[in-house]
């Protein structure tokens, strides 16, 4: 596939939030086999404005052999709030985790950035290829770790949910994202379909979409925008469908 033309709202956001999506997409190109993915037209671009602020969304979507659904979305409310999504969704005959990351962020200061590779297996574990060569990884000191939210026992040991305390934090987060993603399109890759664990995995991303449905803080943002309504339709079908 050609690259893809370059989004006027990524010219605008915070330096981490434009490095992290170039990145993502130039590592999808480098190593997956990307078509497009039928997204509803109306939902590629999206402004709304309800109380205040103007929310503008800007998707890319693909697919793959392995992913059903690459969703690389950015986010922009007022001039204040600058925000990344990214989820990777595999197919159901791969039993490969939940790739996802999200960056929030303004004002110069990024104030949560989380990214993990989520299992989804029945016993929610990661394959152990992926547990050897996340721990493979040197750890960062990031100097404001940030607790998980109720919701977040989706989540892997080896998640990293921070406030980067600088900019030289801010590149660390960065270049970590993109050494998750290199692993996780390695291993993607590599592995045969398994049709037999369709129900076990279909199960494990239902679960995970189910416990990031309950991110108040991400509702709030699109109802706020957009009303109760379209908030619940966009987390269900955008956001975190169960494919
Ligand atoms: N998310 N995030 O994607 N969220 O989508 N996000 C926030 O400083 C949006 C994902 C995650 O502490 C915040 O507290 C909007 C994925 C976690 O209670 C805001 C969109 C993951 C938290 C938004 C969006 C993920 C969090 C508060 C659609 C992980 C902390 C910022 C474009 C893989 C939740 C702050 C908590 C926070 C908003 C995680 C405003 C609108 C894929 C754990």
């Amino acid at each position: 596939m050609s690259p893809p033309s370059t989004s006027s709202l990524r010219e605008q956001q915070h330096p981490a939030i434009r490095q992290l999506a170039n990145g993502i997409e130039a590592v999808w190109q480098r190593h997956l086999d990307l078509s497009p993915y039928p997204l509803p037209a109306e939902l590629g671009y999206v402004e709304g404005r309800l109380e205040g602020e103007k929310l503008t969304i800007e998707n890319r979507c693909y697919q793959t052999p392995q992913f059903r659904k690459l969703h690389l979305e950015l986010a922009r409310v007022g001039t204040s709030l600058d925000i990344l999504h990214c989820v990777m969704f595999p197919r159901a005959d791969y039993a490969l985790p939940m790739f996802g990351t999200d960056i929030v962020g303004g004002r110069g200061q990024i104030s949560a950035a989380i990214a993990d590779l989520s299992p989804t297996s029945r016993d929610r574990t990661l394959p152990m290829e992926y547990q050897q060569s996340l721990a493979a990884l040197p750890s960062i000191p990031f100097s404001q770790p940030r607790d998980l939210p109720p919701w977040g026992d989706i989540f892997s040991e080896f998640c990293l949910f921070i406030r980067p305390g600088s900019e030289s934090e801010e590149v660390a987060f960065v270049k970590r994202v993109f050494e998750f993603l290199e692993i996780h399109c390695q291993r993607a890759i590599a592995t045969q379909p398994t049709p037999e664990n369709r129900a076990e995995i279909l199960t494990g991303q239902h679960y995970y979409c189910t416990k990031q449905q309950q991110n108040d803080k991400t509702r709030r943002v699109l109802e706020k925008a957009f009303g109760v309504d379209w908030a619940n339709h966009y987390m269900t079908t955008v956001l975190f469908d169960f494919g």
